[in-house]
């Protein structure tokens, strides 16, 4: 009986005891992605509770939102009041003086969680870490039962590139505001910083131009397949670049030209460069010529376009309406773009004519500069002289690439055969392209950007993208499955250096990252390369 009973205490006091510390995970294997650049444990947890506040230290409305953010993040799932305020606070998000980088430093002892950077962006993704180092369940919206703990140690952390970047392609099908809202939510908690629009192609032209607006009328009105296209007014727009900036995303827009063009052709026939005409119609002839001015002025606006092969439009290079076109339209997208870049396209203009594509491509560089704002380029445009400031994005063509380098241009690089998340897993994946590769996850992770392209090193790379080419692509399950797990990777390839990265610990991070989506309701592409 005395013996029972002792062994009923020590029974009984050891787990007391296991419950008031209840054990977490080590930081090392919290499932943090991006992995950051240095993380030490040591011993004991940071335990979340009903009196947890969250205490800002400096000032600035960035600082104030970012408290907002992590309040947000916590409640629902914890079911905890969480207030943010100046008073003293166990969460704590410190702006610290000094050159504003991206650089944070989580320390989590057992009384506190300290973030502190030089930006509130930094204390952003400060946070974003905090939360993948709590207990997978905090992803719920309403209350459940856990342990809220977070392993003590320390982890600091900067991006290995300045731009990290997806793309959205809403021209080939349309995407709502809410599906991109979702999308840059998901890009936030991933540590990117640039959201790039693809927002005119053959099959659609996606953004309200007050000074054209047939562009949207009847450019915006189909898309691939033939269903109901959509486009962007200019408030959505606004709406979009808003809940990005407050996200630390700035939005990259594209107007794709001179080739990718039909929708605004169909939309405005003074935009092509001529019109075919029917053999016998002697019309437009002078003395037995054809009288070019005539055709100039006078071509057919093209028809709409839904199937998706590429290279067969073009804007009249050799015309000052085209450039007064495009000037318009920069003059309202730069309105409507804090950011400092405009994606001029540049792809795949195959019935240009070589010399017509490099005076437009040059041309509307120096629109883009009157305006304030650097150029964006698809790698062609490298083949024309580049303003300085002006980018190459690498998609295909090593040569481009490093014509850009010799111009004393900066690449950012989106390898079609890696970063492309329209490209099919397999040969079974359900949706995607396969003309330039199929990609499994650990294609998309296994490669580094400063060595992928002969001759193009660190210093000559702005960033990493991600392209979401939607040809293939019509709704927000189908973007999800394309997207999951690869953009993951890819954002590791963006922030973490490539000796920090590694593909048996992804492995086994992404595992828990997917436990997240599946929280979120993503249905991400079950990679067999990965134990769920
Ligand atoms: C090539 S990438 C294109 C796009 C297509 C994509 C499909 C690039 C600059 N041009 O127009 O959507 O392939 O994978």
């Amino acid at each position: 009986m005395k013996h029972s009973l002792w062994t009923f205490t020590v029974l009984a006091a050891f787990s007391f005891s296991s419950c008031q510390v209840p054990d977490a995970v080590k930081l090392e294997d919290a499932g943090i992605i991006p992995i950051p650049s240095i993380i030490s444990s040591s011993s004991g947890v940071f335990e979340l509770g009903s009196n947890s506040t969250i205490q800002l230290i400096g000032t600035g409305d960035d600082l104030t939102r970012v408290g907002d953010y992590l309040a947000e993040k916590l409640r629902p799932a914890t079911g905890f009041d969480i207030p943010v305020s100046k008073e003293s606070g166990d969460l704590i998000l410190e702006l610290v003086s000094g050159e504003p980088s991206e650089k944070y430093r989580v320390e989590v002892t057992g009384e506190a969680v300290k973030i502190s950077s030089t930006s509130a962006a930094g204390l952003y993704y400060g946070t974003q870490t905090l939360i993948k180092a709590f207990p997978v369940e905090i992803e719920n919206t309403s209350a459940v039962d856990a342990d809220w703990v977070v392993a003590n140690g320390k982890i600091e952390d900067e991006p290995e590139f300045t731009y990290r970047g997806a793309m959205l392609d809403v021209a080939r099908h349309f995407i709502s505001v809410e599906d991109v809202k979702h999308y840059i939510d998901q890009m936030g908690s991933l540590k990117f910083n640039y959201l790039h629009l693809h927002l005119s192609d053959d099959q659609g032209w996606r953004i309200e131009i007050k000074s054209w607006p047939k562009l949207t009328e009847i450019g915006g009105k189909t898309e691939v397949g033939g269903t109901e296209g959509g486009f962007f007014s200019q408030e959505d727009y606004t709406e979009i670049v808003k809940y990005a900036s407050d996200r630390f995303i700035t939005v990259v827009p594209e107007i794709d030209m001179p080739g990718h063009t039909n929708a605004a052709l169909a939309s405005y026939a003074e935009l092509n460069p001529g019109v075919n005409l029917p053999d016998g119609d002697f019309t437009t002839m002078t003395e037995g010529k054809i009288d070019f001015d005539i055709l100039d002025k006078n071509p057919e606006p093209a028809e709409l376009y839904t199937g998706i092969e590429v290279g067969f439009s073009t804007f009249a290079t050799n015309k000052e309406i085209t450039y007064t076109f495009v000037e318009d339209v920069i003059k309202e997208l730069v309105e409507l773009t804090p950011g400092p870049y405009i994606h001029i396209g540049g792809d795949e203009s195959h019935v240009t004519e070589k010399d017509d594509y490099i005076f437009f491509v040059e041309r509307v560089q120096e629109i883009v500069t009157k305006y304030g704002k650097k150029s964006i380029g698809w790698d062609e445009i490298a083949t024309a002289k580049l303003l300085p400031g002006s980018v190459a994005q690498f998609w295909a063509l090593e040569e481009n690439a490093i014509l850009a380098k010799e111009q004393g241009n900066q690449i950012l690089m989106s390898p079609a055969k890696r970063a492309y998340l329209d490209m099919q897993y397999d040969s079974t994946s359900r949706l995607g392209l396969h003309w330039a590769a199929y990609i499994e996850l650990d294609d998309a992770y296994n490669w580094d950007p400063a060595t992928y392209a002969d001759g193009i090193n660190k210093a000559d790379i702005l960033g990493v993208e991600a392209p979401l080419w939607t040809e293939t692509i019509g709704n927000r399950a189908e973007i999800e499955y394309m997207a999951f797990p690869r953009l993951a990777a890819l954002a590791e390839v963006a922030w973490s250096s490539n000796e920090r990265r590694n593909w048996k610990d992804f492995q086994k991070r992404i595992a828990q990252q997917g436990k997240r989506w599946d929280i979120n309701g993503i249905g991400f592409y079950r990679s067999p390369k990965v134990d769920w």
